[in-house]
């Protein structure tokens, strides 16, 4: 099977990544996206996201002609679907950006073309999108009803990469790929080989879904029971850093970290796609999404507890009191402010003490429209160690393991364990 021109649907954390290293394994490529600013964007060689190294990739595969972007699809030999799957109202999954990218793929179809769905999925979801193309072009044969005779391949491969490892995860990770039939799988595993170093294993499209599903509800449960340990430690009196530093000594005992909360676009939503699903068996996956869904309420409630402390205990002004909040991405060393719960818990206080609070974020130039709205300023690390209450919300590189020198009448809520205090 030869695979010379890829379609890669959706130009995101992971299109844009994916499309730029099989431009650079010289493969022609043709990237979709919706967006006419990212297109136009990519068409210059310059990208729309900020991922470790990806700006230099994209420039040399742009400027080699090896990758060039586009608002409709075209004919290619294999097709790659990575657009987002959110949830609407009651962790619902929101399919309608799988069903019109593979609408819009169907129309260019021709025999032999292979269909990959990257975007994480419910169960049962790839059968689906093989059924939305086959309305659109019944004069081929796809999988569900032509089997191994089929004149489409169609796939599941979850995308696995971790953002801000991209590149190298791209390459280095396994992957799993479900393919609808054996054949599919087939076509499939020989076109990832053209960049992927890892192992590719062979399942079936059920499992590839649940299989993405399970990686990231066990990472969210793993996290829930840290940031349940922070809250009992908090009151307990004791480091929860050094507890689980300690308990991580056992051979068999590997507790993740705690935090403000789980942010991003895939921990926070994917486990709802399996209680959506099988709401009734799923009472562990379900319990652990409200757990670190709660935790931003919970440090927003130990800030107005500082603050109080500031006015009752150390008489000061309430409205003199001054709130720094260290970073708002969703995790450290990152720009993506995506269900970020340092940007909730941020914008949560500055409700609450309007015009008090300071905000730092290395990685961006301009405050969210919703912060700046409650007055809060984007401003140095200067000038919020200066503030009353510190809140350390993200371990950008910048604050990790940096010694603060602190007066000793400001209050410091470190969400990361990050802060050495001097
Ligand atoms: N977090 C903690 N404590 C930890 C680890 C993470 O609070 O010990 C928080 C982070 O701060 C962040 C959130 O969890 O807010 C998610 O961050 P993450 O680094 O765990 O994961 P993502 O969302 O960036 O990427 C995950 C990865 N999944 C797994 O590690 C199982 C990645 O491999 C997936 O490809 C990605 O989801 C995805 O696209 O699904």
């Amino acid at each position: 099977m030869k695979f010379e021109t890829i379609s890669v649907v959706g130009l995101g954390y992971i299109g844009l990544p994916t499309a730029a290293v099989f431009a650079s394994r010289k493969k022609k490529v043709i990237g979709v996206d919706v967006s006419v600013g990212a297109v136009a964007l990519i068409n210059q060689g310059e990208v729309h996201i900020v991922e470790p190294d990806l700006d230099m990739l994209v420039h040399a595969a742009v400027s080699a002609g090896y990758l060039r972007a586009t608002t409709e699809p075209e004919p290619a030999d294999a097709f790659l679907i990575a657009v987002p799957t959110p949830f609407k109202d009651g962790h619902v999954p929101d399919l309608s950006y799988i069903e019109a990218a593979s609408k819009a793929v169907a129309k260019v179809l021709a025999p032999g073309n292979l269909v990959v769905l990257e975007s994480t999925s419910p169960v049962g979801t790839t059968e689906l999108m093989a059924g939305w193309m086959a309305e659109v072009r019944p004069d081929l044969r796809f999988p569900q009803a032509g089997g191994e005779g089929a004149d489409i391949y169609i796939a599941h491969c979850p995308e696995r990469v971790l953002p801000g490892h991209v590149l190298r995860e791209l390459v280095h990770n396994d992957r799993v790929i479900g393919g609808m039939t054996p054949c599919c799988s087939e076509a499939a595993t020989e076109l990832y080989r053209t960049f992927v170093e890892g192992e590719c294993i062979v399942t079936t499209a059920r499992t590839a879904e649940m299989c993405k599903l399970t990686e990231n509800s066990f990472r969210d449960l793993n996290i829930a029971f840290a940031n349940e340990l922070s809250i009992i430690c908090d009151q307990q009196g004791i480091d929860v850093w050094e507890l689980i530093r300690l308990a991580n000594r056992h051979p068999r005992v590997n507790i993740l970290q705690p935090g403000p909360g789980v942010g991003g676009h895939c921990i926070a939503v994917d486990p709802w796609f399996i209680v959506s699903q099988n709401p009734d068996e799923s009472r562990l996956i379900r319990t652990a999404r409200e757990v670190n869904d709660g935790k931003p309420g919970w440090v927003v409630r130990r800030v107005e507890q500082l603050v109080d402390e500031l006015v009752s205990v150390d008489g000061r002004r309430l409205d003199d009191v001054r709130i720094g909040c260290f970073g708002l991405a969703f995790k450290a060393d990152i720009d993506d402010l995506r269900e970020s719960p340092a940007l909730s818990i941020t914008l949560d206080i500055a409700r609450k003490f309007p015009g008090q609070v300071f905000s730092v974020e290395p990685h961006i130039k301009k405050l969210p429209a919703a912060l700046e709205q409650q007055g809060v300023e984007l401003t140095s690390d200067d000038v919020a160690l200066t503030a009353d209450v510190l809140v350390f919300l993200v371990d950008h590189k910048e604050w990790k393991g940096k010694q603060f020198v602190f007066e000793s009448h400001q209050k410091v809520l470190d969400t990361r364990g990050i802060v050495f205090r001097v």
